[in-house]
């Protein structure tokens, strides 16, 4: 892993309905990423945050409509996001992004992908985030960054840093499913992506699930990125998200699967998305989100 870290935070809310997710970025800073991170002998840049639009006091209509809200807003912030994380890989730095909601994936993967021919992605999330505007039942943007990632999508989400396919789907992994929309699982199925659902977790533990997984990406990819949505921990251990679903990744299943992930030594860059501190107890899960990157950066409990 790259030793020059640069931190770039999306206070974005657009992406979904919920308020206070815009708030992610500092609730992360405030719970002592930059110190902790530096504690490990890393080298730490933080950019600041990208501008966003502010929700109530927009003149004008998205042109976005029920099926894609806030659309035009959700796309000049990921073209923002993506041109910042270019600047940073030029600089051959580590991106290290902190949301937000998920539709800053969109940005994310747009800018993390620009070195690699095969870039990997690890999706740790609760929910697939594969619609597009016509699977979606809720026209929140949050729940499409993999579709779009893919080049599925409106274009002007898949044209973000240009019009190809940001990813493949055999270089995705899915971890923690268990919120699947009809629409989602039949693009697992045409496109034959790899997940792992609490099913598999349960069954056969997340050291099995995060071997195969590491296993499974490491052949064929030249970089991998993590996009970690906190809601795919169980809503016990990262309470402040926005949209909780029983039955998910224990707080400690989480530190293995960054500890094994920091040991692989596999990932190119990282985001830490959909902390909600108003909706969290005491900032509990930006919290959990800085100890998961202690882990992923290499902490070692003794
Ligand atoms: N699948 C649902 C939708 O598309 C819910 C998505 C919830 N999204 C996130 N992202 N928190 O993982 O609306
Ligand atoms: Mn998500
Ligand atoms: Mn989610
Ligand atoms: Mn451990």
């Amino acid at each position: 892993m790259l030793k020059d870290i640069s931190i770039i935070g999306v206070p974005m809310d657009l992406g979904q309905e919920r308020r206070g997710v815009d708030m992610g970025p500092s609730a992360i800073r405030y719970a002592g990423v930059t110190e902790r991170l530096e504690a490990l002998g890393y080298n730490i840049e933080d950019l600041g945050d990208i501008a966003i639009a502010p929700r109530n006091t927009r003149a004008k209509q998205s042109s976005g409509d029920e099926h894609l809200k806030n659309l035009d807003e959700v796309a000049e912030a990921n073209n923002k996001l993506a041109d910042a994380i270019s600047q940073v890989i030029e600089k051959k730095r580590f991106p290290l992004i902190f949301g937000g909601d998920h539709s800053i994936a969109i940005g994310t993967l747009a800018g993390v992908t620009k070195p690699y021919k095969n870039l990997g992605v690890i999706w740790y999330d609760a929910h697939g985030d594969l619609n597009t505007a016509e699977t979606s039942p809720s026209g929140n943007i949050h729940g499409m960054p993999l579709a779009v990632s893919l080049g599925l999508g409106h274009p002007s989400l898949t044209g973000i840093g240009g019009d190809q396919p940001k990813v493949k789907p055999e270089n995705i992994v899915i971890i923690g499913a268990r919120s699947l929309d009809k629409g989602e699982r039949e693009l697992i199925k045409e496109k034959n992506i790899r997940v792992y659902t609490m099913h598999e977790i349960d069954q056969f533990g997340m050291t099995k699930v995060m071997n195969d997984a590491i296993n499974y990406l490491k052949e064929k990819t030249d970089g991998v990125h993590l996009s970690l949505d906190l809601d795919g921990l169980d809503p016990s251990d990262a309470p402040g998200v926005g949209t909780p679903v029983l039955g998910g990744i224990s707080y400690r299943e989480s530190h293995l699967a960054m500890e094994m992930l920091s040991e692989a030594d596999i990932l190119t860059s990282a985001e830490f998305v959909e902390v909600n501190p108003i909706l969290d107890d005491k900032n509990r899960t930006a919290d959990v989100a800085v100890a998961l990157m202690g882990s992923l950066f290499g902490e070692k409990l003794c």
